[in-house]
Formats: structure tokens, sequence, C-alpha cells
């Protein structure tokens, strides 16, 4: 027992993954081996590096191209300063995968946002307009976000990962600082800076049209989830550790918080499983104490651990759950409106969670109108112990355009059309007929 617990957390920590270990009752049952641990040596942390002439034919590809684009992911944590220089020095824009979010978008004046679904247009313009695109750490997996024309390069410490979401030109095994430190030197100061320029005006002006959707709405019900994220980053603390659900919350995270190197941001980016910012908040909040932990969470998901309010009594865990309520699974609603199919089934019966809450021995708190949304966050940040705030908020949330075809709509008239949007929002008919005209 003993070496197959010490070969599972080997295993899990250079694995950086979740090891299992399966014990029998009859093992469980036999008398303890007395043994002390085996392992005495910290976690390994190699440098590893491509081969010099590697590194030679990495810095002549860069050298050549005047429009780079750096495509960011969560293995460029720990090497912030060398990516804002590498930036500096081939004046490339820096687009981010969601898992390097937290290490890639604060104090970076290359910072042109996120691609993919979740993302906005200016980081899809910045990797479809390069001529060379740099992938570093990243395993970004949607393929049609990825430029056709363009020379791809690739570096990443797991070999395994190298083109396994697109062609690869140049492959290069390291980790991000030490390749970085080894490849500065040897670049040459790329004196045009339009692509860059470019690409930063594109997204001020994308990141304008998100701030413009986060505001109070004057007043009016239902509350709009950009708003809550927003005063959620306002509020929150400096080094606040944040989990969002997979679902809309996810989307609101990765466009409204705002990350400083101080503070984390937790999801389920890599598998994308429903109901994993409550118990990811308990883990977190469990291994640092003194932090405030802020689970975003969906209705949808809640539900699905609601047991676990009564772990955050249980064990006294003050983690602040804010519950995105929108009384619907609305990110696969949203997805079904983008397919140009009709939602069904994706309805929720809501209890009142503030209510469940109180009973478990929690704070439980409500915002039905926007006024409420600044007060109630602000109580349920400074209470002591575990609390949830219900925020009622919009369900016809448009955070990503619907696709229809001209064929599928051919001869609809406009009516027709929004039978076939089910009838919500005239901003998703708007966009509908953009997409058609394109
Ligand atoms: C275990 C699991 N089941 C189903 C899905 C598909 N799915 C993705 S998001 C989502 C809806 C999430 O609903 P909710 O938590 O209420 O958040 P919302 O999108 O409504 O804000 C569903 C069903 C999934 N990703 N994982």
């Amino acid at each position: 027992m003993p070496r197959v617990l010490e070969i599972a957390m080997q295993t899990a920590i250079s694995g950086r993954g979740v090891a299992v270990v399966v014990l029998p009752g009859d093992v469980a049952m036999r008398d303890a081996v007395a043994q002390g641990p085996r392992l005495h040596f910290p976690q390994p942390k190699p440098n590893v590096c491509p081969s010099d002439d590697e590194l030679t034919t990495l810095a002549k590809v860069l050298n050549n191209s005047k429009k780079t684009t750096i495509l960011g992911g969560a293995g460029c944590a720990g090497a912030h300063k060398e990516l804002i220089e590498l930036a500096g020095k081939l004046k490339a824009p820096i687009v981010h995968a969601l898992r390097g979010k937290e290490f890639i978008e604060y104090d970076n004046p290359f910072d042109v946002g996120m691609t993919g679904l979740l993302g906005f247009s200016s980081g899809y313009r910045a990797m479809m307009n390069c001529d060379v695109l740099l992938m570093i750490g990243t395993d970004f997996p949607y393929q049609q976000f990825f430029p056709k024309d363009a020379t791809i390069v690739q570096i990443d410490v797991r070999g395994e990962q190298l083109g396994r979401r697109t062609k690869v030109d140049y492959g290069f095994v390291g980790d991000t600082k030490t390749t970085l430190r080894a490849l500065l030197p040897r670049l040459d100061q790329n004196e045009f800076d339009e692509h860059l320029k470019t690409s930063l005006e594109h997204y001020r002006k994308a990141r304008q049209g998100l701030d413009e959707l986060a505001t109070d709405g004057g007043g009016r019900t239902p509350i709009h989830p950009q708003y809550l994220a927003r005063v959620l980053d306002e509020l929150a603390a400096k080094d606040a550790i944040f989990s969002c659900d997979v679902g809309t919350p996810t989307i609101w995270a990765a466009r409204y918080l705002t990350m400083n190197g101080k503070r984390r941001l937790l999801g389920s980016f890599t598998h994308g499983s429903m109901a994993n910012a409550l118990p990811q908040a308990i883990g977190a909040q469990v291994s640092h104490p003194g932090r405030q932990v802020i689970s975003l969470s969906g209705d949808g998901g809640l539900a699905m651990l609601l047991g676990d309010l009564l772990t955050l009594r249980q064990l006294q865990v003050p983690v602040k759950l804010i519950v995105f309520k929108n009384d619907s699974l609305a990110f696969v609603e949203l997805e079904m409106k983008a397919a140009g199919i009709v939602d069904f089934g994706t309805g929720l019966d809501n209890p009142n969670f503030a209510k469940m809450a109180e009973a478990a021995g929690l704070l439980g708190l409500t915002a039905e109108t926007p006024e409420q949304v600044v007060p109630m966050i602000s109580r349920a940040l400074k209470h002591e112990g575990p609390a949830l705030v219900e925020v009622l908020v919009s369900r016809q949330e448009l955070s990503m355009p619907p696709t229809i075809t001209l064929e599928q709509v051919k001869g609809f008239s406009l009516f027709m059309l929004r039978t076939v949007l089910s009838g919500r929002g005239d901003e998703l008919i708007d966009l509908a007929k953009v997409n058609l005209l394109r």
C-alpha cells in the first residue's frame, strides 16, 4: 500500500493530473506496515530547452516574419516577463487560450484577448491575419480558429502535444521560460509594428463593445449577467480565487474577470464538465484557508451538486457562492440557437436557492434588481462564513452569434425567422440577419 500510494502521488505530481488508487477491502483490513516515506526529493523542476540547432531554426523563422501572432496557454505560467519581452521583439499581439488567461492577460501591452467560441473578434482576427503563428504552451483545441495559410510554430514541454490541434510547420520541445530565455538573444528587433497596432486597435474596440454590455441596464430587470461579473470583478479581493461553472459563467468569467498575477481562475477548461465550480472552490478554500474564494455557479451546475451546500456548513468552508440564476441550461440553449435549431428541454424550474442555503446554515441572499447586486455581493464577501447569493439574471443574453445558412431560411419571412430563433430577443434576429448578409 505505501509503495502504490507513493507511485500514485508521484504520478499525480509529475503528470500534473489525477491518480486513482483502488483499494480492495481485504487489504484495508490488514495491519498497517510501519514504513517511512521513500520519496525524499521535492517536486522536480527541470529546465527543458530545444537544441542549439533547433533554436537557430526557430530564431530564423521568427526573424523572417513581420507579422507574427503569439497564442499562449497555461504552459506560459511563470514566464510572464520572458513572454512580454518576446512580444516586444517580435512586435507580436498575444492571444490567449482560456487556461492561459490568468498567466498572460495582466500587465500585458500586447494583449488582444481570447479567440474561440468563448472569445471575441480581436483574438480571432490577430490569429487569422498573421504570417507566423507562434503557439506556446497551449493545447487550444478549436481547429476552425487556426489560420490556414500562416506558418505555424509550436513550443511545448510535452512533445506529444505538438501538432495535436493543427498542422505544425516547426515543433519544439521545451518549457516556456527556458526556451524563451535561450531564444531571446537570437532575435532581431522587428521594426514593423503595423500588425501589432491594428490588432491592438481592434482589441480596444472589441473590449469597448463588451464593456458596454456590462451595465446595470438603467435598473431594468432581469439583471445582465455581464454586470454581475463586472461587480464581482470590482468587489473581489486582489488575490481572490475564482472558479466558474461550465456554461455561461465561464463566458462571463473569461470576459469580465480581471487577472493581475495574484488572482486565480479555475474552471473545467479542458474537459468542460458541468458543476465544477463549487467542488473546485471547496478544494481551493481548504488548501488556501486565508484567501477569498468565489464560485461563479450556474443554476444547473449548482443543482447537480446541491448536497455540497452541506459540505460548506459541515466543514465551515467560507466559500462565497454566486448563483447566475437564469432558470435554464442557457449555454446549451444558446448552442441550439447557434446551430439554427429550436431550443428544447433547457428550462429549469428552480427552487429558492437562498432559502435552501439559509436552511443549510449558510448566509443566503437574493438580488432581484440591478440595485441589489452591489449590496448583496458586498454583504456576502464580508461575511465570515459560507454565503450564497442568488442573482436573477437574464436568460436571453447573446454571447455567441447564431450561424444560419441562407439555404436554411430561403424565402422565410421575418416572422418565420423569429420562430426559428424561438421569437426571443431582437438582437438575436439582428445578428442572424447580419450573418445572412455575410
Ligand atoms: C456533465 C455535463 N453534462 C452536460 C454538459 C453540457 N452542458 C454544457 S453547459 C450546460 C448548461 C449549464 O447550465 P447552468 O449551470 O445552469 O449554466 P448556464 O449556462 O445556464 O449559465 C450543459 C448542459 C456538460 N458540459 N457536462
